[in-house]
């Protein structure tokens, strides 16, 4: 496959509502990611994803924009969107924005003219139906609860929202709009910009039918009547060939429903699409029977299962984007770690994992420190419209609001968004004033300041871990062959690219592992060099056996 930046480089995402407040508003912005653009740097890595800083009454925290080409008066100005750009690039740093076009807000002029008239000239810009036998247009629910219809008195008529009733589909079938949204595209490059995160970009395209979902379809099955329509790919080329081409810019599709033969679609090698994607059949893994409020404990064999078939399905195929958190999902120690007995260890572990894969790790602010789930003691300190709606219904259903509240200490977005613990100060060093969301009380001990002062703690493994993946290109392209696949504690994998052969052995739990018995036999044992390992410096440890949580690299042969 081809070698360019964004296939080589390593992301780091910033939510920049919870980074950092420079103005003392409580508020993350821009200024503020601009005071720590060097803290950044000094990670190593070459890329970062600002999730929306557009515009936005903040329904969704930005994924509700009214205004795509402006800065969220909360976030800064255009000026400062312009400095935070310049400060990334002197130091080699690029700069991905997040791309959310299939939907808008219900504040955006477009969508004001839209519901203004049936007759309006923008009335096509949305997705709009008449009622069916006095309700909605078809059965579909909405992401964050509820019907996806919402009645519109003044027009009489239904528009679709696949998220909040604030977030109304864009019509993707309307010309005008796309090329509206491709100009847009193209004046953020030429500001500068090196790509996108595109936002449920696989649900551009609906089944024209608009049928009803299948009894048991989820509402993110890859079979839904709203995710891979019939033009999907049709749209994508011509977003590139309109709006990307020419640019050398990176784009990876946030794409529900997603699977590795629709996925080779795609972001396919040559296909003129998109270059990467995110797919969640392994955030799902710990879901019941798709609820992400009904959790199971996660089975290690699954884990490493799921993420072998994504290593070898799109090996030499299409590029893999791998990630182990984001702003939506729960913090990746607390769900996937053992955030009491061993944080630090577990949190090295998987960023050891995330960054020993083929294809473009992902590292979410507070990842590199081990931050942790917060488990505010009532829903009122919840900010995520998703829970907050989650809550309700799940209460006036009858359940019991401590076991709702139970389910969100798990699985809540907040546990992503609670603000960055950069020191031990008042507010952790995030703000001068009470932040929009309450902190995590553990804050005064972990935080970026007491990290950098312990050479064992999670920040330097990262950094060494980035390190050593740009001095072994074989972890960035290398193929993946995983042994030891019925162990429930070992991770370990063959790595090789033809020039150099490595094994990753991850113990992913709070006992012992041990190499398998042929890997770890004299023989076998003298011919794998130990190059990296992420316990403690100078802690004694026997040949074959990795302490809890320990992450090891071998050069084979
Ligand atoms: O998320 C889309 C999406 O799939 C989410 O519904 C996600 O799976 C869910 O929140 C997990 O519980 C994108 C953005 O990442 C998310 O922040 C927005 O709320 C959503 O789209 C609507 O724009
Ligand atoms: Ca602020």
């Amino acid at each position: 496959m081809k070698r360019t930046w964004w296939k080589e480089g390593v992301v780091y995402q910033i939510y920049p509502r919870s980074f950092k407040d420079s103005n003392g508003d409580g508020i993350g912005d821009l200024r503020g990611i601009l005071e720590k653009v060097d803290y950044i740097a000094s990670l190593g890595v070459d890329i970062v994803w600002l999730n929306p800083i557009y515009e936005s009454p903040n329904k969704d925290n930005g994924y509700d924009i009214s205004d795509y080409e402006n800065i969220m008066r909360e976030f800064g100005s255009l000026d400062d969107f312009d400095e935070l750009l310049a400060a990334f690039h002197a130091r080699g740093i690029r700069l991905v924005m997040d791309l959310v076009v299939n939907h808008s807000s219900n504040e955006h002029p477009w969508f004001t003219e839209s519901r203004s008239s049936r007759e309006s000239p923008k009335r096509d810009y949305y997705i709009w139906k008449p009622g069916r036998n006095g309700g909605p247009p078809n059965r579909w629910e909405a992401c964050f609860g509820g019907s996806a219809w919402e009645y519109d008195p003044g027009t009489g008529e239904y528009y679709l929202h696949l998220f909040t009733p604030e977030q109304p589909e864009l019509n993707w079938e309307n010309p005008e709009m796309r090329h509206a949204v491709y100009a847009m595209m193209r004046r953020w490059f030429e500001r500068g910009v090196d790509g996108f995160r595109m936002d449920v970009i696989t649900l551009l395209s609906k089944d024209p039918s608009y049928r009803d979902l299948e009894p048991g379809e989820g509402m993110f099955a890859p079979t839904a009547p709203y995710i891979y329509g019939p033009r999907l790919h049709e749209f994508i080329r011509e977003m590139r060939r309109e709006a990307i081409d020419g640019f050398d810019a990176m784009t990876v599709g946030e794409a529900p429903g997603t699977t590795i033969e629709n996925a080779v679609e795609l972001v396919g090698e040559d296909r003129g699409e998109l270059d990467m994607a995110f797919q969640f059949e392994l955030m799902g893994v710990d879901y019941v029977a798709g609820d992400k409020w009904k959790q199971r404990p996660i089975d290690l064999v699954e884990f490493k299962t799921i993420i072998e078939r994504w290593q070898v399905g799109m090996f030499g195929k299409a590029w893999n984007s791998n990630f182990l958190m984001n702003h939506d999902q729960p913090r990746s120690v607390s769900r996937f770690g053992d955030d009491r007995r061993y944080r630090v260890q577990s949190a090295k572990a998987l960023l050891a994992l995330d960054l020993s894969l083929c294809g473009t790790p992902y590292v979410y602010q507070g990842e590199e420190i081990g931050m942790t789930n917060v488990a505010f003691p009532s829903i009122e300190e919840y900010r995520d419209i998703e829970t907050l709606n989650y809550y309700r219904r799940a209460v006036e259903g009858g359940a019991a609001p401590e076991r709702a509240l139970a389910s969100i200490h798990y699985m809540s977005r907040d546990n992503s968004r609670t603000p960055m613990q950069w020191d031990a100060s008042r507010n952790a060093g995030f703000s001068g004033a009470r932040p929009w969301i309450g902190l995590n009380p553990n804050y005064p001990e972990l935080n970026v300041e007491r990290a950098e002062a312990d050479e064992d703690s999670v920040l330097h493994f990262l950094r060494r871990m980035i390190r050593f993946r740009k001095d072994h290109l074989c972890l960035v392209y290398g193929d993946f062959e995983l042994i030891a696949r019925d162990d429930p504690a070992l991770f370990a994998y063959f790595r090789d690219d033809g020039s150099e052969r490595l094994l990753v052995a991850i113990n992913m739990s709070s006992g012992e592992a041990r190499l398998p018995a042929d890997i770890a036999d004299a023989r076998s044992l003298t011919r794998l060099a130990l190059l990296l390992s992420s316990a403690p410096r100078g802690a004694g440890r026997p040949a074959d056996a990795l302490m809890p949580w320990e992450a090891r690299v071998y050069k084979v042969g």
